[in-house]
């Protein structure tokens, strides 16, 4: 099986009001398979590296202020297409414009306030993997539901 793995991380907004349990748990269901997770409150210097193609932006200053302010619950997701899936079930960057059923047009009003992170590539999936985790970090298992979830 083609398997791919994506950084998916639960901002702190979505930890605070607890959203963690409910966004792992779409997670889980579609079929994907966790293979790490911490909850960590990441410094200013780590979140402008993952930010970096966004340093020119307005938003800027306030996106690394309010992706510092608390825990972050990052974690890696892992599964077929999983980077694009994830940011299917994610939804639009502005939450008035994600759809009903994903979890911004589920739970987000401000594209500034959007509760969850996404990969949006697999070689981005790939930077932000090794910017979060380390290697011990990130398990390799079998999920029993392999079979019932994969033909
Ligand atoms: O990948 P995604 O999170 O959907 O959007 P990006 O364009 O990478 O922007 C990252 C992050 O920046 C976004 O989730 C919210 C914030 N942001 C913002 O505050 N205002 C904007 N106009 C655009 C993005
Ligand atoms: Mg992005």
């Amino acid at each position: 099986m083609t398997s791919e793995q994506t950084f998916i991380a639960i901002k702190p907004d979505g930890v605070q009001r607890g959203l963690v349990g409910e966004i792992i748990g779409r997670f889980e269901r579609r079929g994907y398979k966790l293979a790490a997770i911490k909850l960590v409150t990441p410094s200013k210097e780590h979140l402008e590296k993952h930010y970096e193609d966004l340093s020119d932006k307005p938003f800027f200053k306030g996106l690394i202020t309010y992706m510092g302010s608390g825990p972050v619950c990052a974690m890696i997701w892992e599964g077929r297409e999983a980077v694009k899936v994830g940011r299917q079930l994610l939804g639009a960057t502005n939450p008035l414009a994600s759809s009903p059923g994903t979890i911004r047009g589920d739970f987000a009003i401000d594209v500034g306030r959007n509760v969850c992170h996404g990969s949006d590539a697999v070689e981005s999936a790939k930077k932000e993997i090794d910017l979060w985790f380390n290697k011990e970090e990130i398990n390799s298992w079998k999920q029993v539901e392999h079979d019932w979830v994969y033909e």
